[in-house]
């Protein structure tokens, strides 16, 4: 009996289901808020630097015009739902005036607090907020004793949580911190202390216990098949995807004379469509010039593409109600969904999304559109999540409908429709 109990337990060990795994409300309500930026401001901006190695005197940081609303409303204006402010990057310099180091905006001639600002503005604007705090810290003395250094890190956590608001997600980069042993969990205690509901995002291999996944590059784009749940560390869990990608190829932090590195309009449809409309998050990386502001350039790309997101996806072709139509992530129908149309419909687009709080199910689609009375295929897909966005040839047709062909359980189906670029 005990040689059989033995024998299945690898079995046991196993026996857990994609489809079983749920993701927590903060997960879901965090996938809905699809589209966050992040905002790269500190003495690099000064410099001409991606990464400083914090040897810049503070004096360096002057802004003459800062003004956090800016940043906040040309965010908004793209469509973002989020802003995560980058409050110490790997040189240590500190945008707010930390207790426990002078390497801050304090000792600097700007002096004031600009997480402060940014996190009012995101309240008074209604984006939700995040912070970025460098476990890679090349200033602070305490970095090279393990635990004096984790001691640090762990104040600062406690000042950003329970200083500026609700954090909804708080950024671990894995960045020059190989060989360094942190105290994570700690860490993270800590954070939940004071905000129990933020969401950590981590790359895989620095911290088994983050809530959302780094995509894997930075090059704003996640892969087809994009499942939420994930093999971590032998334990299937839920971790969505999020996929950050600087606005200036390249350029995380602003730079003298670097116009030519704002992507284009297309550029960003693309990234789009191969982020959020493959159920990952998009997070753009944003930023602020050596005045304090986002540069003009900046804002008019963000404001353009905000405006193209709206024109093309807010409203759908023929919207009828019912469940698969009615814009609520709530209500799902199961099965194969169609939507019949006005007759001379013209769309070039479908979006479909899953109701996620079941579990991730399909595996396998295709899309059909009727014309004449004979369906033909018009996209083929994998896995559909959070959200599918599938581009095709524009097409008139009567009908069209979502046909799965293969399934982890009987699909759930919260969103189909039909979309026309203008
Ligand atoms: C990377 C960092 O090294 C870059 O400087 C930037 O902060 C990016 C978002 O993450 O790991």
């Amino acid at each position: 009996m005990l040689r059989w109990t033995l024998a299945l337990l690898p079995l046991l060990a196993f026996a857990q289901n994609v489809v079983d795994v749920r993701p927590s409300p903060q997960q879901i309500a965090w996938q809905q808020l699809e589209f966050g930026v992040l905002i790269h401001f500190g003495t690099n901006t000064f410099l001409d630097r991606e990464w400083g190695d914090g040897t810049a005197s503070p004096d360096v940081f002057n802004p003459t015009a800062l003004d956090a609303e800016q940043w906040v409303t040309a965010a908004k204006a793209a469509g973002a739902r989020y802003l995560i402010m980058v409050a110490k990057h790997h040189d240590g310099f500190c945008l707010w005036p930390s207790r426990h180091t002078k390497y801050t905006v304090a000792a600097s001639p700007y002096k004031k607090d600009v997480l402060r600002q940014v996190s009012d503005a995101c309240q008074k604007h209604g984006l939700q907020f995040g912070v970025y705090l460098s476990p890679w810290d090349r200033n602070a003395p305490a970095y090279s004793d393990n635990k004096a250094y984790d001691d640090y890190y762990t104040r600062q956590i406690t000042e950003l949580a329970s200083r500026y608001g609700p954090i909804t997600e708080f950024w671990l980069d894995g960045a020059g911190s190989e060989g360094h042993v942190y105290d994570f969990r700690r860490y993270i205690r800590q954070l939940r202390t004071y905000q129990p509901n933020a969401l950590i995002f981590a790359s895989l291999d620095l911290l088994p216990h983050a809530d959302i996944r780094w995509v894997g590059n930075e090059a704003g784009y996640a892969p087809e098949e994009n499942w939420n749940v994930i093999d971590g560390y032998e334990v299937l869990r839920w971790r969505p995807a999020e996929a950050d990608t600087p606005l200036r190829k390249g350029h995380w932090f602003w730079h003298p004379n670097a116009e030519s590195r704002l992507k284009s309009l297309d550029e960003l449809k693309d990234m789009y469509h191969k982020t959020a409309g493959r159920g990952a998050q998009l997070v753009l990386g944003l930023a602020p010039d050596n005045r304090g502001l986002m540069p003009e350039v900046d804002v008019a790309r963000l404001a353009e593409f905000g405006a193209w997101i709206r024109n093309t996806y807010q409203k759908p072709v023929n919207p009828q109600g019912g469940q698969v139509t009615d814009g609520d992530p709530e209500t799902w129908f199961e099965g194969n969904p169609v939507l019949q149309l006005k007759p001379g419909a013209r769309f070039d687009r479908a979006v479909i999304q899953e109701y996620l709080a079941e579990g991730q199910r399909v595996r396998r689609y295709r899309i059909e559109a009727r014309q004449n009375g004979q369906w033909k295929t018009i996209a083929r897909g994998s896995t559909i999540g959070h959200k599918k966005i599938d581009l095709f040839d524009p097409i008139t047709a009567d009908a069209v409908r979502l046909i799965i062909e293969a399934q982890l359980a009987p699909p759930r189906i919260a969103e189909f429709n039909v979309y026309l670029e203008p």
